[in-house]
């Protein structure tokens, strides 16, 4: 079981929805890795062209990542509410907030044509994170012989991974970069630290665990095998290769002083995200701000709201993702990014 993710190194690239290419997790498998797609914001076609232009660039295992979070219980009055608080900064760019608000993703528990995609492709790893699909769905992804994840914040979610058969846990720790995976995101999150979570997980869940959060080098790497952990899975620590589809403005932040703050607000999307702070989180933090329309709903206005903003050339209302360790980030291609892990965890 402990040899799961089944690769030569403990090593897994992040799926990382707008962010990982498959350039990316081609090049991070072809390095011995576990290279992944976040298809949690594609189109099934997106997903579809993404996954086979993956398996044109490598014969080895891929990990897919699907958004299992419960669809959004809309409620008019807080989007219009949330809206007219965002008005003037669209007013700024000359342009008028949405008359109405989209849910932008659909939930892979009731996408059944993502599912089928799924089935048909037949990757080698499928993750889920935001929760778990329906026990139907996950026997028929093992009986198509696919190995699964999914990603957990405290020991309650790791239990109901454990019972539902997943193969392994990503502990997600409170440093990480992008979407914290829990499962309610109305429910008190406990915080735990990557540190925290890999033991308790290590010591309690008989699963093969795999660290998340803050780890950005070979050091880091060793410190979660030492707590138990089978692999680390690293996100930010990838967002500067070549190889990402990040844009200059989010790598220049990243490389910049700016990297060391990073926030983890539901303001950007509707659920808890951790990124680079900017003028958009600030705004949004002010103690008159109304209620945040639910995922993924307030992230269709703040798309809306970027793009308006960077066609002036203004990065302020972004969503640059980024965990605690963003600092430590380097800009390498993927494969000398994975060679260099294995130096330092090595050393
Ligand atoms: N996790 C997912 O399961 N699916 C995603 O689509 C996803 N998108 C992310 C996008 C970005 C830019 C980042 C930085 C993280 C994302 N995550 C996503 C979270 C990662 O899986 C992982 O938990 C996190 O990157 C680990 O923390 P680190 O960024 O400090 O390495």
């Amino acid at each position: 079981m402990t040899d799961f993710p089944g690769t030569r190194l403990p090593i897994i690239q992040a799926p990382m929805a707008g962010v990982s290419t498959p350039a990316l997790a081609a090049a991070v498998s072809n390095a011995g890795g576990l290279g992944s797609l976040g298809i949690g914001a594609s189109t099934v076609a997106q997903a579809r062209q993404a996954i086979r232009e993956t398996r044109a660039l490598t014969d080895l295992p891929f990990n897919v990542n699907v958004f299992c979070h419960e669809a959004a219980r809309r409620d008019v009055e807080r989007e219009a509410a949330w809206t007219k608080h965002l008005a003037p900064l669209f007013a700024e760019f000359g342009v008028d907030a949405p008359a109405a608000l989209d849910e932008i993703y659909k939930t892979f528990l009731t996408d059944e044509e993502a599912f089928r995609l799924l089935l048909d492709e037949r990757p080698a790893i499928v993750s889920f994170h935001f929760g778990l699909p329906a026990p139907g769905k996950i026997a028929a992804l093992r009986e198509a012989g696919i190995k699964m994840l999914a990603t957990a914040t405290n020991l309650a979610e790791a239990r109901a991974i454990e019972v539902a058969g997943i193969d392994g846990i990503v502990a997600q720790g409170i440093e990480a970069g992008g979407h914290r995976g829990m499962f309610d995101p109305e429910a008190v999150d406990e915080r735990l630290s990557t540190s925290v979570l890999v033991r308790l997980l290590a010591t309690r869940i008989n699963l093969p665990v795999i660290a998340a959060g803050g780890i950005m080098d070979g050091a880091g790497i060793r410190a979660a095998l030492d707590l138990g952990a089978v692999a680390a899975q690293l996100g930010t620590a990838f967002v500067l290769c070549p190889e990402s589809a990040a844009n200059a403005a989010y790598r220049e932040k990243l490389k910049s002083e700016r990297a060391s703050v990073t926030r983890l607000t539901p303001v950007l999307s509707g659920r808890p995200a951790r990124g680079i702070v900017n003028r958009f989180i600030a705004y949004c933090e002010e103690p008159d701000s109304p209620p945040i329309a639910a995922y993924p709903v307030a992230y269709d206005i703040t798309k809306q709201l970027n793009a308006a903003a960077e066609k002036s050339g203004n990065h302020e209302f972004a969503a640059h993702w980024a965990g605690q360790g963003a600092p430590l980030a380097r800009e390498l291609p993927a494969a000398q990014l994975v060679e260099t892990l294995v130096r330092e965890l090595e050393a």
